[in-house]
């Protein structure tokens, strides 16, 4: 039996990174954008090699990562992002379009895409999983581009 999966060496996660970042709930997503980095940084990758992208909010999240996704120009992309459910329904727009635009992006153009998108209830929530009690869901996302970056280098294109 084979078993083909990735790994964390430095040299198995070098690649092009590109985090995508929102900007709306800032307070949140710094924290995600900082557990990421340090993931990446810890495990070797190149300060270079990573690039990080700013957008205005989820809803705007998945044009941008499908332009970063295209012609090979990174290995991985990071989404990173907070939906905050309010009192209307503008939380299942904006949290559903994000979620189905980038796993689109992601197999349309062959890259992995990994989704750092908090869609919570609370801000308490939000809080929780950005560098407290429930991890940091940044960290989390870099681990699995770099996992996927190590593994797609093991099989064919
Ligand atoms: N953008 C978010 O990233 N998170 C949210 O919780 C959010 N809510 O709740 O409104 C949000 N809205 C902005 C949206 O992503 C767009 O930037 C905006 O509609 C302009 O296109």
């Amino acid at each position: 039996m084979n078993v083909i999966e990735g790994d964390f060496t430095t040299e198995a996660v070098q690649g092009r990174y590109a985090i995508v970042v929102a900007r709306f709930n800032a307070f949140v997503v710094e924290s995600l954008l900082q557990g990421a980095l340090d993931a990446l940084k810890r495990h070797g990758v190149a300060e270079d090699s990573i690039d990080v992208i700013r957008v205005p909010g989820a809803w705007e999240l998945p044009l941008v990562v499908d332009r970063a996704a295209r012609k090979d120009q990174y290995d991985a992309v990071i989404a990173l992002g907070a939906v905050i459910r309010g009192g209307t329904p503008h939380f299942e727009y904006v949290a559903g379009e994000c979620t189905k635009g980038i796993s689109q992006a992601s197999i349309e153009h062959d890259v992995p895409v990994a989704f750092g998108v908090l869609t919570v209830d609370t801000i308490e929530q939000a809080v929780e999983r950005s560098g407290t009690k429930a991890g940091n869901k940044g960290a989390d996302a870099a681990m699995s581009a770099m996992e996927m970056v190590s593994l797609l280098k093991q099989l064919h294109d």
